[in-house]
């Protein structure tokens, strides 16, 4: 520890020296006029991640200078770790200004100062803390989404690996986060080692993980993965590199005979954003995502104290369920005061951090295989009630207790029923829905066809007696003479295709729906889209590039396209991109269509 914080301060004089006008600042001791605001701002200026507190510092200069705010901010380096981000904490207090705020950078001195803050009265700010929880609530904000949402993201990726294998920074962003994998992973982790970021040869370790002869290896790590890259490569490992938001830096793409194919999470953040093109002027180089954040979190921070609240606790309601447009896109906080936006996947191809084109057909593949796991168990399901049904009929108690069975089994179902051979409605699980025995059927499209081919069926979008659009997924049944009696149905939940949809688009920058082959659009993210007709419907004809794609999804089973329509909000017209695919039960398609801005 003692050896730690004297690299660190070493380093954060290094930065004084490096960084024009701030050893200055920092020279100068004149006391600032009382009506600026005092901010503390904790980076951590050790070397390993020095440059990532330059940018920081870099960026929040820039925020400043925009607004134009009289603002008294100081810089404290806070090491690498949580007993100096303490110090510095405390050290704030010292030249008696009391700050009015606190930002910190990283999950260490976000996890340490977070508590004392509260303690001392001062709002807390945290920026580049995936991991980092929270004993005082409604006293820290956070611009950086939280590893485990991340983690679900990363999850896709790594379904492909069989023995993945982990080394991750000896500090609380990569303990958390080896944590976290080792949950989703369970055996197919096959070690998990730390290391000391300070450190510079990391062969050992590597030669342990190499014994495992894992196919992926996740570096939790910021630049120091450009040299640990290298090193596993002359060690012999071949495995797929695998990262998480720090890892792009510099030092990578410098590295990148190494680095090349290095697959890893980044927030998918504006690209237009002035800042960008501001600091590549001021700094000569774009800023990452760490600057962005800075930025992010000054800028508001200056114009939430331009508009009156200065207390922790008004400051934090006024970040709370805010939505803003900033230098990392459209961020919404949610009622924690956690940043909510969309992360991608990114990859390095060419010596150059790209966003990785395999994503989309892979969320749209994996979407796709969910959607038909579950279409095949409830076929399964209803196949055999059928079969149980042929001997019990279709009323009475043990009728009522496989109607049970079925629809307990199938959690996308909304109910269960039995139907006579006329096409009426004759039972029901769940009980409460005995409103709709007696109804007859008989005149949806999937009962026409089933009680023509006698064959089992998968309706398209239908209204269902049930009072909404479902889909109905209906098997025959025959008594034990082979005599057609009539159906057993499934009727999928009307949230069905949103909640798995939802569950795999998570936080990914991209859209999936549903269209039948006649146009009908079953499932958009836009409640307002469902259910009307693409080659119809008066909200699409103003796009014939649309149009013109729908066309081909509804001849093609599988392809691409691009158009312009309007974007997630309706509101403003966006180029698109398109992939789709089908779905296919008993001869039913869906084509599952995959849309993401062209960019
Ligand atoms: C995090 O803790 O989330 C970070 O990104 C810290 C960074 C200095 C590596
Ligand atoms: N309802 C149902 N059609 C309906 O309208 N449960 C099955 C089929």
């Amino acid at each position: 520890m003692k050896r730690r914080s004297v690299i660190a301060i070493a380093g954060f004089l290094a930065a004084c020296l490096l960084v024009p006008g701030w050893g200055t600042a920092l020279a100068e001791k004149a006391p600032p006029p009382l009506a600026k605001p005092v901010i503390g701002v904790i980076l951590p200026f050790s070397p390993a991640f020095a440059t990532i507190a330059r940018e920081q510092k870099n960026a929040i200069d820039l925020a400043v200078a925009e607004a134009g705010a009289p603002v008294d901010i100081i810089f404290k380096d806070g090491g690498g770790d949580g007993p100096t981000s303490t110090a510095a904490f405390n050290e704030l207090f010292g030249g008696g200004k009391t700050p009015l705020a606190v930002i910190t950078c990283s999950s260490w001195a976000s996890g340490a100062v977070h508590p004392l803050a509260a303690e001392k009265g001062v709002f807390h700010i945290a920026i580049a803390s995936a991991a980092m929880s929270r004993t005082h609530p409604r006293h820290s904000v956070r611009f950086t989404l939280d590893a485990a949402q991340e983690a679900r993201q990363l999850r896709e990726y790594l379904t492909r690996f069989q023995r993945i294998a982990v080394f991750h920074m000896d500090n609380d962003y990569g303990t958390n986060w080896a944590k976290i994998l080792k949950q989703d992973l369970g055996g197919r982790m096959v070690i998990s080692l730390p290391y000391d970021p300070e450190n510079k040869d990391f062969r050992p370790a590597l030669a342990r993980i190499g014994e495992e002869k894992p196919d992926a290896l996740v570096l939790l790590s910021a630049g120091t993965a450009a040299e640990i890259a290298r090193q596993a490569r002359e060690t012999g490992i071949d495995a797929q590199l695998v990262g998480t938001r720090p890892i792009e830096r510099r030092e990578l793409l410098d590295k990148s005979a190494f680095t090349n194919g290095l697959v890893y999470t980044y927030p998918s953040h504006s690209f237009t954003h002035p800042v960008i093109q501001g600091y590549q002027a001021a700094y000569g180089a774009p800023p990452t995502i760490f600057g962005l954040e800075a930025y992010d979190a000054v800028t508001t921070l200056l114009a939430a104290l331009g508009e009156g609240p200065t207390s922790p606790g008004a400051l934090f309601s006024w970040y709370a369920k805010r939505v803003y447009q900033g230098a990392l896109g459209e961020v919404t906080f949610d009622e924690q005061g956690d940043a909510v936006y969309p992360y991608l996947y990114k990859q390095i191809i060419n010596g150059r951090f790209q966003i990785a084109d395999f994503q989309y057909p892979l969320l749209l593949e994996k979407t796709r295989q969910e959607i038909l796991q579950i279409f095949h168990k409830m076929d399964q399901d209803v196949a055999l009630a059928a079969a149980e049904l042929s001997a019990a009929g279709l009323t009475g108690k043990e009728a009522d207790a496989i109607l049970q069975r079925l629809c307990e089994k199938n959690e996308h179902a909304y109910d269960c029923v039995s139907v006579d051979a006329r096409g009426t409605i004759v039972n029901v699980a769940p009980v409460d829905y005995a409103a709709v025995i007696g109804s007859s059927i008989a005149g949806q499209e999937q009962m026409i066809r089933l009680h023509a081919t006698r064959r089992p069926v998968f309706s398209q979008a239908i209204e269902t007696v049930e009072g909404f659009v479902g889909f109905d997924l209906q098997h025959p049944v025959l008594d034990p003479k082979r005599q057609f009696i009539g159906s057993v149905s499934i009727l999928t939940h009307p949230t069905f295709f949103d909640r798995i949809v939802s569950g795999k688009v998570a936080n990914f920058p991209v859209e999936i729906f549903l269209m039948q082959k006649d146009g009908r659009m079953v499932y958009d993210l836009n409640k307002e889209e469902i259910g009307r007709n693409v080659f119809t419907d008066p909200l699409f004809t103003p796009y014939p590039a649309l149009l013109k794609v729908a066309k081909k999804m509804a001849e093609s089973p599988r392809g691409s396209g691009r158009y312009d329509f309007l974007d997630k909000k309706l509101e403003k017209k966006v180029a698109k991109k398109l992939i789709w695919d089908t779905l296919v039960l008993h001869g039913t398609e869906f084509r599952l269509a995959l849309a993401y801005l062209e960019g």
